[in-house]
């Protein structure tokens, strides 16, 4: 029987089968299932490679550390005991001294599970790698559109004539959706790329806009700019459906083609020629991710290119839309369900009196209005020694969180850390107890992709050992912490279904996409879904925006320089990048052979001229230097990045050279842009460093 399941990487949400056959399990592709994204059934290299998860070296008994990276097997019943007794002990002092990590990487159901759980023993300190990752698109388009999600589906991106990619290396890392793209410029489309970087995407473009990292706000005040010169904003729109059009026109007065230039290296021609481009268009989707997310303006970032889509007109109607792109393959049902510290499911604010007494008589006891941590501030407060545990499901700080040198003192300083993921990483070797979960293949629930889209994927594949399903291993711990009451006053249940059920009847959003309809339907229903006979909302802001007025607050934002700039001392500047054959930590891909063998190490894209200047050659080494630490990688002599930039991807450990300065709004860290120096080094030595740096724990 071929069994229907959602990939378990990145946010497309492509399905596939997945088979038993006497030769073991095989993968097969969802060509007979209409209106999925992957509707012909193609999936990437890492889709292709899922099977692999089936890994030997899987985590497959509960274990508790007799020291560092050293661990005893237990019985669940000891395990999850321990967990309880250590939790209850330091919530009894300060729950505030507890901090819990959902994961992008499970179900919805297991994610509202953890939130829940936190919550109930006082805390708002929960959160994921969505701070890492599109926190600023949450918080600035919520200030400009009133919410944060994407708008459109990628059907409406196919219809596009002129489609902008900001930042976003649509090619690499949302291949499938990337075939829509294509479809759209098979037809006629235009396509613009905004990347410091002249990428697989920026191959597509017909107009290339290969700015400075960090300077993404003049670029676009420099669009509106003439924009707004020529006339060609939609003025009917701008007047029935925005506010603080006279404000924004003001502020990017001033940011002339010729101005812009200066600030962000791309020529005056080609910032009139895109403008002119965008603002002509019928329709017209700009598509974003890191590039624009990951920076210490992140917020004004967001808001800056979601003022210019709305001065055009180009959302709430068919083939246009703002499509932020959201990564992981469930961040945006961990954001929808809560795992925020600032909002309760359905982004219900916890500072809000009448929702939190709705939660309270739910759940059935006493909640903190009170905001809690992000994930960089917990690892800056534990340093402070001001938290005491940390619960972390299906997350690898050690090797994701910007200068990871300091996340691995931080939780080396906790008195009890637990982890619970489906192999072992360099997060579970820090570790009191270790909990084991089954992969995404190996139990069912409801996903969400990045276009809304909610699906159920069911159970294909036997669990290894005595590994469990996460919503299963968290209502243990909730039952064992004393939260027995009956329906959503505890956590009794038997099944991800259950689970689901309540999260119908507290998220707004989610109120009629039950497991029932999911599971009749595999491609699922699109979020804001209000009842059990509402088909689900694919495109919004048809009529009115979500904010309390129902219009677009255009943002006025200025340009202002990235945290850190080039000087004498560090003369050039580093971004972070991905790889299409990679995922993040490399806890999954790393252990495909195919993948592995293909995409082996890090390469440091540099400049030919800056290459001549630090005395760098291809295929040699450098030794890469910041104010945070230091790193060897092979360079990769090339023109794709521009002059004064370095580029590497982090999937092996690059975190220790990155800045963890804050936007201020959204807590991001600025992962794109930071100084640093580079010299070359001998093989020998390269290795030796990244040896050192293997013992520290903190690469891969
Ligand atoms: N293969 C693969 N796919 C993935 C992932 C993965 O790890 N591997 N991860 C998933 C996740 S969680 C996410 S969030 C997405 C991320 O998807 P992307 O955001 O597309 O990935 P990145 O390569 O991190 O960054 C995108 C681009 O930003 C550019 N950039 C750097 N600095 C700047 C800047 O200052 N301004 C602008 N405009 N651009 C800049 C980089 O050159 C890069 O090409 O991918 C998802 N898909
Ligand atoms: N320098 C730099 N740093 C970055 C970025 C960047 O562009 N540059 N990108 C950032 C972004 S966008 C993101 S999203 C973060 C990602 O940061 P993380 O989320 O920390 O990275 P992952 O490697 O995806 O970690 C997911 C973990 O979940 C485990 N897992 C997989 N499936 C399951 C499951 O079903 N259950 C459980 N319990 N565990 C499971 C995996 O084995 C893995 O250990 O990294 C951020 N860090
Ligand atoms: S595009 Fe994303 S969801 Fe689709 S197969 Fe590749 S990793 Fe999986
Ligand atoms: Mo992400």
């Amino acid at each position: 029987m071929k069994v229907p399941v959602v990939c378990p990487y990145c946010g497309v949400g492509c399905r596939l089968y997945i088979e038993q056959t006497p030769s073991g399990y095989r993968l097969d592709y969802a060509d007979d299932v209409p209106g999925i994204p992957n509707e012909n059934g193609s999936l990437c290299p890492k889709g292709n490679a899922v099977l692999d998860l089936l890994s030997k070296d899987r985590l497959r008994k509960p274990l508790k550390a007799k020291e560092e990276g050293k661990f005893v097997e237990v019985s669940w019943g000891e395990a999850i005991k321990e967990v309880a007794e250590r939790l209850r002990e330091i919530a009894r002092d300060d729950p505030n001294g507890l901090m819990f990590f959902g994961s992008a990487k499970t179900y919805n159901e297991p994610n509202y599970l953890v939130q829940k759980l936190a919550r109930m023993l006082g805390t708002n300190n929960i959160d994921h790698c969505a701070r890492l990752c599109h926190s600023s698109t949450v918080a600035g388009l919520k200030a400009v559109f009133g919410a944060g999600a994407m708008t459109n589906t990628y059907r409406d991106i196919e219809r596009a004539d002129v489609i902008m990619i900001w930042g976003h290396n649509y090619a690499e890392t949302h291949p499938v959706g990337f075939r829509y793209v294509i479809k759209a410029k098979e037809r006629g489309a235009r396509v613009i790329v905004v990347d410091p970087r002249y990428t697989r995407t920026a191959w597509f473009s017909d107009i290339f806009l290969q700015l400075y990292p960090g300077t993404d706000i003049a670029l676009a005040n420099g669009l509106m700019h003439v924009i707004i010169k020529h006339g060609l904003h939609d003025k009917e729109f701008v007047e029935r459906r925005t506010v603080g059009f006279q404000e924004l026109k003001k502020t990017v007065e001033k940011y002339t083609p010729e101005r812009v230039e200066e600030i962000t290296g791309v020529p005056a021609e080609l910032i009139e020629e895109a403008a002119v481009t965008f603002a002509k268009a019928e329709n017209a989707v700009v598509t974003w991710a890191m590039g624009l997310t990951q920076s210490v303006h992140g917020y004004d970032n967001v808001r800056a290119v979601a003022t210019l889509i709305a001065i055009t007109g180009h959302i709430g109607k068919p083939g246009n839309g703002a499509s932020p792109m959201r990564g992981q393959n469930n961040v945006q049902g961990a954001c929808d369900l809560g795992v925020l510290p600032n909002v309760f499911p359905g982004y219900q604010a916890v500072t809000d009196e009448e929702k939190r007494m709705f939660f309270e008589e739910f759940w059935g006891t006493e909640l903190s209005g009170e905001v809690g941590l992000t994930t960089v501030e917990a690892t800056h407060e534990a340093l402070k020694g001001r938290l005491k545990a940390y619960y972390i499901v299906g997350e690898n700080p050690v090797i994701s969180e910007a200068n990871s040198k300091n996340a691995v003192k931080a939780l080396r300083r906790l008195e009890f850390l637990v982890v619970q993921d489906i192999f072992p990483t360099e997060t579970t070797r820090l570790a009191d107890i270790v909990l084991p979960a089954t992969s995404m293949l190996e139990n069912e629930g409801s996903l969400t992709n990045t276009e809304r889209r909610v699906q159920w994927s069911f159970k294909a594949i036997e669990p290894p050992g005595e590994a469990r399903p996460d919503w299963w291993i968290v209502s243990e711990v909730g039952k064992a912490l004393g939260f027995t009451g009956s329906g959503p006053k505890g956590f009794n249940y038997r099944s991800a279904e259950d689970v689901l059920r309540e999260i119908n009847a507290c998220t707004p959003q989610y109120r009629g996409i039950t497991p029932e309809r999911l599971k009749a339907n595999l491609a699922g229903i699109h979020w804001p879904c209000p009842s059990e006979d509402h088909p689900g909302t694919p495109l919004l802001y048809t009529e009115r925006f979500l904010t309390p007025d129902g219009k677009a607050h255009l943002a006025a934002v200025e340009h202002r320089p990235p945290a850190e700039t080039p000087d004498d001392e560090y003369p050039l500047i580093l971004t972070t990048t991905r790889y299409v054959g990679h995922f993040h930590t490399l806890t999954m891909t790393g252990r495909s052979e195919l993948l592995r063998k293909r995409w082996r190490e890090p390469f440091l894209e540099v400049h030919p001229g800056d290459a001549r200047r630090f005395g760098l050659e291809d295929n040699g080494w450098a030794l890469i230097e910041t104010r945070r630490g230091r790193y060897a990688a092979r360079v990769k002599v090339t023109k794709a990045v521009k002059p004064g930039v370095v580029a590497i991807p982090w999937h092996w450990g690059a975190n220790v050279l990155t800045n963890d300065v804050l936007d201020p709004v959204s807590k991001i860290p600025d992962t794109k842009a930071c100084a640093c120096r580079v010299k070359p080094v001998g093989e020998v030595e390269a290795r030796r460093i990244l040896e050192e740096l293997r013992a520290e724990g903190v690469v891969a």
